[in-house]
């Protein structure tokens, strides 16, 4: 049975195969011959890996299964989600807040899992949004958005979530060069050089609880940051970042922005500049941004907006900052397994240069400098090289390792993963992608110690690799085999949003982490939790109205609610009094002004609702729950004001 259901599944792949046109002719090398049987995962059965997928331009966080590519849960992190009431019910309201207030939507680019050691731990996820500059926290023990935290100073946070081996800081750089926050702010755009800055931002995570504090910023020339990886092992204590517009131009058509042969990767030496932040030399700015965070007793968010930040000048300290020359708008910046090999990928670069860590530290001994840019020390390109990758493809982006000293790097243009050896710079293999590659994933291929076996292509264009859906086309990630000497095609699936960068952590890693279950209603410490049917009631306090509910299978309490007028506003604090695994009700009430509810067992959560007419207005569970499901339900009375 098990054959003939992999035949056919193989018959229909290479069919499809055959009626594709625009493929390019080695396709069908790509594929391997077992694909189907090495991505089946049997009914009831688990998948191997984690994958956390970032949502781009969805604002969430997606997770799959690998290798079948099957979809298990969207997480809600920065745009409002109405399936799960994030961003609508009172509780969830405060986590998108902003210094500018609510902001329900962002674009989501880059995931970084937690590490201990330099090795993914299973605990944390960082996000960033990339158009109000935001980093939030994922718990990964209820895959819930724990934490959301604003960044004052910076525009277009795109550098970033990249996170120090053992999770010490998340490290956000700015992507637009912005000259401060309000009154720093009015200034002709055309003064560029001279008032805008870029930032770097150090989040520091607590050890126990993860919770996140914004420590420092480095303020610097207003380049460009676009992405950052930590340094690892040996190189633990620094960061890379790749800066494109060394030009500092305000417009950036590519005669402006493009026009230096090599812009930089800078390595900061976060080390030191936590010295001079001990020693007293940062400044403490006021500035305003939010820090809000979820506590899992009371079941609510909570925003602060705090006021100060501290800055440290890095170009008044001389030794923070050292800039390696990185040929034509650098993209990604990836630092190999053993934290030696830096890899910059310019975009417009026909070769990818490879930095060796151990000559920039001598070249930094021994002064070995080009110049200086803006008072920052530039080191000179062949006294940091460990040597060029050459005619590797067109338009590198991402890289990533499988700890068995390889590298496999994406590329746009050519559309195509190449895998390459670190030591030799020799190109080892490459397999087409469909179609034009950004970020790739291999797990834990951003660690110390990668899992290897998988890749994942995240893809811009889709074109012809499903059925059509009118104008706009799902998203689409491939999964290649990586475990032999050539790689393997074995899969396509969607994806939400525009993925961009991904993590994946072996499925017992997070499996064992102490995933909950069910909230315990013993704890619940909400402040209007009814943790029984006899604490339920109806409070009225002017023209407020508390309705303090309860749900269990398979009814509400009250369920008939009256004495409610046109004009009133009131609050649904509904609890969910299950005390089993997946048992969530919902609540949604006809004419809403905002979403349902969906409520796990043991938690409560508040649905605010104004009525606007005269009349009986019927709620009901969403969520199918028991054989009684559609008997779960209610009526209000509205009567005139
Ligand atoms: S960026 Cu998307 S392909 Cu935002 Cu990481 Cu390179
Ligand atoms: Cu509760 Cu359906």
């Amino acid at each position: 049975m098990k054959n003939k259901f992999v035949q056919a599944i193989l018959v229909i792949a290479l069919g499809s195969a055959l009626v594709s046109s625009c493929k390019p002719k080695n396709s069908g090398d790509a594929v391997s011959g077992d694909a189907a049987q090495r991505v089946y995962v049997a009914p009831g059965k688990y998948d191997e890996f984690y994958n956390f997928v970032s949502g781009g331009f969805s604002g969430q966080m997606s997770v799959y299964g690998l290798p079948s590519g099957r979809m298990m849960k969207v997480v809600p992190i920065f745009s409002v989600d109405p399936e799960s009431g994030w961003g609508f019910s009172e509780e969830t309201k405060p986590m998108l807040n902003t210094s500018e207030g609510f902001i329900p939507w962002d674009d989501q680019h880059h995931l970084e899992l937690s590490q201990t050691n330099g090795e993914v731990d299973g605990r944390w996820i960082f996000a960033n949004a990339n158009n109000t500059p935001r980093i939030a926290r994922v718990d990964l023990k209820r895959f819930k958005t724990s934490e959301i935290i604003e960044l004052p100073n910076s525009a277009g946070n795109h550098s970033s979530p990249f996170i120090t081996e053992n999770t010490e800081y998340v490290v956000a750089g700015t992507r637009f060069g912005v000259p401060g926050d309000y009154d720093k702010g009015d200034v002709p755009i055309n003064t560029y050089k001279e008032n805008f800055k870029a930032h770097i931002s150090f989040i520091k995570v607590d050890k126990e609880s993860g919770k996140m504090d914004l420590s420092f910023q480095l303020r610097l020339p207003g380049v460009n940051f676009d992405l950052s990886h930590a340094g690892k092992g040996k190189s633990h204590g620094w960061f890379f970042f790749t800066c494109y517009n060394s030009e500092q131009a305000n417009t950036l058509l590519e005669v402006n922005a493009s026009q230096n042969d090599k812009d930089f990767i800078m390595a900061v030496n976060w080390k030191k500049a936590e010295e001079y932040i001990k020693a007293g030399k940062g400044k403490i700015e006021k500035t305003k941004y939010a820090h809000n965070t979820w506590n899992d007793e009371t079941h609510t968010g909570t925003s602060v907006i705090k006021d100060e930040v501290l800055v440290l000048d890095a170009m008044a300290m001389k030794d923070i900052c050292y800039l390696m020359p990185c040929p034509k708008s650098p993209h990604g910046c990836d630092v190999d397994p053993t934290g030696e090999y830096i890899v910059g990928s310019g975009k417009l670069a026909a070769l990818i240069p490879v930095f060796s860590f151990d000559k920039m530290v001598k070249a930094i001994g021994k002064k070995d400098y080009e110049g200086d840019y803006e008072g920052i020390p530039v080191l000179k390109y062949n006294s940091v090289l460990h040597g060029e990758v050459q005619k590797p493809g067109l338009g590198p982006l991402h890289t990533e390792f499988d700890g068995k000293g390889n590298a496999y790097t994406t590329f746009f243009v050519s559309s195509e993963v190449v895998k390459w050896d670190i030591k030799t710079l020799k190109v080892l293999d490459r397999v087409p992608t469909y179609y034009s590659v950004g970020h790739l994933m291999i797990p834990g291929g951003d660690s110390k110690k990668p899992f290897g076996k998988y890749l994942v292509a995240y893809n811009k264009i889709t074109k012809d690799r499903y059925l059509p859906t009118g104008p706009e086309l799902t998203q689409s990630a491939q999964l290649y085999d990586i475990s032999g000497d050539k790689m393997k095609l074995l899969l396509d699936f969607p994806t939400i949003g525009e993925p961009h960068y991904a993590q994946a952590a072996p499925a017992d890693l997070i499996r064992n982490n102490g995933q909950l279950k069910i909230y315990d209603i013993k704890k619940n410490n909400h402040p209007r939790v009814a943790k029984g049917e006899k604490e339920t009631k109806v409070v009225r306090e002017g023209n407020k109205v508390h309705v303090y509910m309860t749900m269990v299978r398979s009814h509400f309490s009250p369920d008939n609610i009256e004495g409610i007028k046109v004009g009133d506003d009131v609050y649904f604090h509904i609890t969910n009094l299950e005390q089993d695994w997946d048992v969530p009700h919902g609540f949604s009430i006809r004419r809403a002004q905002t979403a349902e509810l969906l409520i796990m067992p043991g938690e409560t959560a508040t649905l605010n609702w104004k009525p606007s007419k005269v009349g009986i207005v019927p709620f009901y569970c969403t969520d199918f729950c028991s054989a009684l499901h559609q008997e779960m339900s209610g009526y209000i009375r509205v009567s005139p004001a």
